[in-house]
């Protein structure tokens, strides 16, 4: 076979403009890669809602890849071992109702069922901003992670969703930078962005899937967002609250979806 550069060129400028044209209006924009934003754009996709996921990044996972201090392993607790036995991830039991698995398999097991589920993964694009109509967030304001860094003069482009996910971990993101320009009141209990606490992993893990939700309408948190957002504690290396909070907005907002909401 004889290469044509110019074919291959061609071959992935218009698959991924044909990709990103189907993305622009979305049922569920979610932000963030990491182990909430992954496990709730797989569910999602796996009820045949429009989702796509947005990654400042060019790698997928977050902060699963280091487990803990850049010891590969992840800490899993009882709770969540029903969804990683549905991604069918190895894990060891460690000892009562603690269990490892390996952060590499952990993150491409979960992006590869993801993908194969249908999610749309955008790599290497930032979410800087929101779009909103009225009293409700409508979709995403992105650029390239490359203008970013790069700090160069280029307006963004926007995304259209009936709900959006900040799935950002530690630093929300999305709802800080929402907050910050709208001076809306959130649903937390100051009615603004509360900060993350010091480490409590037994509250944290409780917080951050309870608290899981709304936090202005069309603005979902997930995973450690939940706990930043709402002042909740971090949690340390133990990721099971990540994969629950991740299910769980899934779950709320496919009933949002379902019921025309
Ligand atoms: O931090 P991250 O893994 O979020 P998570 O799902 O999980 C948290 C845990 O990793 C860990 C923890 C629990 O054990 O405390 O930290 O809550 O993944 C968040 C992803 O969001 C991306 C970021 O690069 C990371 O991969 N991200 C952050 N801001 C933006 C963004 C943005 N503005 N646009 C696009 N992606």
């Amino acid at each position: 076979m004889e290469l044509d550069e110019i074919k291959v060129s061609g071959a992935i400028i218009e698959r991924f403009t044909r990709k990103f044209l189907q993305s622009l209006d979305l049922d569920v924009a979610i932000v963030g890669a990491g182990p909430s934003g992954l496990v709730a754009a797989y569910y999602i996709a796996k009820a045949k809602a429009k989702v796509a996921l947005f990654e400042r990044k060019l790698s997928i996972g977050g902060g699963m890849w280091g487990g803990g201090m850049l010891f590969n392993e992840i800490v899993f607790q009882e709770e969540a071992k029903r969804i990683l036995d549905e991604f069918q991830i190895s894990m060891e039991k460690f000892q009562d109702k603690y269990y490892t698995a390996d952060s590499v398999e952990t993150v491409s097991t979960l992006c590869a069922a993801a993908c194969r589920a249908g999610v749309r993964i955008f790599n290497g694009i930032s979410v800087e901003d929101l779009m909103v109509r009225e009293e409700k967030v409508v979709g995403l304001v992105i650029n390239w992670t490359a203008v970013e860094m790069a700090g160069l003069h280029v307006d963004p482009l926007a995304v259209r969703a009936k709900f959006v996910v900040d799935a950002t971990g530690h630093p929300a993101e999305v709802v800080q930078v929402f907050q910050r320009k709208n001076k809306v009141a959130l649903k937390t209990p100051s009615e603004s962005f509360q900060g993350e606490r010091s480490l409590w992993a037994e509250a944290a893990e409780r917080s951050t899937v309870e608290n899981t939700g709304e936090i202005y309408p069309g603005l979902y948190v997930a995973g450690m967002a939940v706990n930043a957002t709402l002042g909740g504690y971090r949690m340390g290396p133990i990721f099971g609250g990540m994969l629950l909070s991740g299910e769980k907005v899934a779950g709320l907002l496919l009933n949002r979806l379902g019921s025309g909401q």
